[in-house]
């Protein structure tokens, strides 16, 4: 059984792991909880005990069974704290150092993708930036993705759900979260903190392609880029060159 989108990451399945962990848990507390509510109401019914009691909770009798749902309630956490440490920290402190950078930001109402320009690092002025309704993160497969995310306006909510990965973006601030793509195909980034009247619109994606596709797709974008940072055949064109057979002679002297 699977109740979740389709997982597409290397440590999704440890959060759905988690998930069940803690379903079980709150399961066993509902059970207890509704067995507890409901049967003294027949146990002790106005049939059987005419006369009502006044417990007090003072005697031992009594306080040890606050104290055994106290116990319970603390182990179940500690449970789970233990069991998802490893996971937390893979995630949110471990994030790997090689693979691909890419900026997220969130605005009113988008989400637009920054890929590193030619100097490797992304968020400066030399990016590839796309900015349009439904636009696409192309990533390669089986590659650490590093995502910078980040709000321009108001507060978002980055939310991959195949990727298992979920951060609110505070104008401000930057966080650093990190994928790792195991399977090709189209996955959904929305926003899921109510943003404004558009909120609805955030709906991007990233497209996990082969190695060989990405490269492809990267290709074509730096040519598109190139071209439209051609220099014009313009005055300031001459006057760089000019600029630099000037120095190239100071040189030589
Ligand atoms: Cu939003």
């Amino acid at each position: 059984m699977n109740i979740f989108p389709e997982n597409a990451t290397t440590y999704g399945q440890e959060i759905d792991n988690l998930f069940y962990l803690i379903l079980t848990f709150v399961a066993i507390a509902f059970v207890i909880s509704v067995v507890v509510l409901f049967y003294p109401m027949f146990r002790y019914s106005e049939k059987r005990n005419p006369k009502a009691q006044y417990i007090t909770g003072e005697k031992k009798s009594h306080f040890k069974w606050v104290m055994y749902a106290l116990i319970m309630l603390a182990m179940s956490d500690f449970i789970i704290m233990y069991a998802e440490h490893g996971t937390w920290e893979k995630i949110e402190e471990d994030v790997p150092t090689d693979g691909i950078r890419v900026g997220i930001t969130g605005i009113q109402w988008n989400w637009v993708f920054n890929y590193a320009g030619k100097d490797g690092k992304v968020m400066t002025a030399d990016d590839i930036v796309i900015n349009e309704a439904n636009s696409e993160l192309h990533v390669p497969i089986n590659t650490n993705i590093i995502m910078e995310l980040r709000a321009r306006d108001v507060v978002h909510d980055v939310f991959l759900p195949n990727a298992r990965t979920k951060y609110d973006v505070i104008p401000g601030r930057t966080h650093v979260k990190w994928a790792n793509f195991t399977k090709v195909g189209k996955y959904e980034v929305v926003c899921s903190q109510i943003c404004g009247v558009l909120h609805s619109k955030m709906r991007n994606y990233i497209v996990v392609d082969t190695k060989e596709d990405y490269d492809k797709y990267m290709a074509a974008l730096y040519a598109k880029q190139d071209s439209a940072n051609a220099p014009k055949p313009a005055a300031p064109a001459i006057d760089t060159t000019a600029k630099a057979d000037s120095t190239k002679a100071a040189d030589k002297k």
